[in-house]
This record gives structure tokens, C-alpha cells and sequence, in this order.
């Protein structure tokens, strides 16, 4: 399954599936505009089948309404929101049309800034995750770490149904949607939910 879209300058693309067997993906991705940013939410509830679709679509739900507000209190917001059901790994980047990023995640969905090196698209920037789990446990002190994305840059995030070293399936001359099937096709488990989310900064016009 798929889903792509454009906000600002950033074109985004999703690529995912259930783990074989499933019939519904407990991996969420959400991305929504403000004014000068977007919000980019990949989430990942725990386990697999029905409740792990529940946790990550409360997850969705709340992020959804809330968009606007700092990642600590969106992070925060999910927490509650999860109380009652089995947990979710959630990573939340804000990504300013200047090519601003600020991002946080607890648990294991990874986040990554790539970008052009003479050897090949390589790894810039990744983010910090603290450990814990959205709706069970969670640190009392969050904070998120900020990075920037040049022009033609790739922020790519993907849950752990997705092995590393993901970039070796980056070409980064492709469309979004492209790299994300490659990077699903070429590092996807079976064994796991598995999501990819792939967002290019395509630079501000002038
Ligand atoms: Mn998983």
C-alpha cells in the first residue's frame, strides 16, 4: 500500500505492509501542512494484527487534531491517548519549508537526513530515540533535537519491520514513491509490520 502527497516544498511518499499473514498494518505514517512546516508522524504499534492497527490509529487520531503543537506535547498527548491499549513506537519530525527539522522519537522507528556525498547518498543526520514506549512508558524528559535538510535532501523514517542499512536502496535522482517500494522491496521483513516514509525538501523558490 501506498500514499503520497505534497505540502510546501517537500514532496512525501509512503510505501507499506503488514506483516505476512496480517491483514490489517499495525504502521501508521501521518503528514499534515501548517503555514510554514510540515508535520511528519511515523507510528508503530506495538505487536501486529488488530491491536497494534487500534494503538497506531489512536495514535494517528490524535496527532491529526493537535498538528500544530510542539512535538514534546503531541509526543505527550499520544502517551495518554494509549494508556489502554498495547503501545505504540512513535518518531515526529516538523520540517519547516526553510528546511528546518526538529524531531523526536520514542522507541524504534528510526529517522534518517539523507543526502548527496561523492560515494553515494549517505546518512547526515539521525535521530535520537529515547527509549520507552508511547501509552506504557514513557521518559519524564523529552526533548527534541533539531538538524536542517539542504535542497534535494531525503528525510526517510521507517519502522523496525524495515532492516538497516536502508540507504543502500536510495537512489536519490527518483521520485519519493520509487524510493520508497525500493527501500520496502529491498529491506522489508516478514516478520514485522513494516512502513517506509520517504520526504524530499525540494528548495524555496525565490
Ligand atoms: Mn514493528
Amino acid at each position: 500500500m501506498r500514499e503520497e502527497g505534497r505540502v510546501g516544498p517537500i514532496e512525501w511518499a509512503a510505501a507499506w505492509r503488514p506483516r505476512a499473514g496480517e491483514s490489517v498494518c499495525g504502521d501508521r505514517v501521518l503528514v499534515t501542512g501548517a503555514e510554514r512546516a510540515a508535520l511528519i508522524a511515523v507510528v508503530d504499534g506495538l505487536g501486529h494484527g488488530a491491536p497494534a492497527a487500534t494503538a497506531a490509529a489512536r495514535a494517528v487520531e490524535v496527532l491529526a487534531a493537535r498538528h500544530t503543537g510542539p512535538l514534546v506535547e503531541l509526543m505527550r498527548a499520544s502517551h495518554r491517548a494509549l494508556v489502554d491499549t498495547h503501545g505504540a513506537a512513535i518518531s515526529l519530525a516538523c520540517l519547516g519549508f526553510d528546511g528546518g527539522l526538529a524531531w523526536i522519537g520514542v522507541g524504534n522507528v528510526a529517522a534518517a537526513v539523507v543526502g548527496a556525498a561523492p560515494g553515494g547518498p549517505s546518512v547526515r543526520a539521525r535521530i535520537l530515540q529515547s527509549g520507552g514506549i508511547v501509552g506504557y512508558r514513557m521518559a519524564s524528559r523529552l526533548e527534541p533535537r533539531t538538524s536542517s535538510m539542504r535542497p534535494g535532501d531525503l528525510l526517510v523514517m521507517a519502522t523496525d519491520g524495515v532492516g538497516e542499512p536502508f540507504v543502500d536502496a536510495v537512489e536519490l535522482a527518483r521520485p519519493a514513491t520509487e524510493i520508497a517500494d525500493a527501500i520496502l522491496a529491498g529491506h522489508g521483513t516478514d516478520t514485522d509490520d513494516a512502513l517506509v516514509l520517504v520526504a524530499r525538501h525540494r528548495g524555496t523558490p525565490r
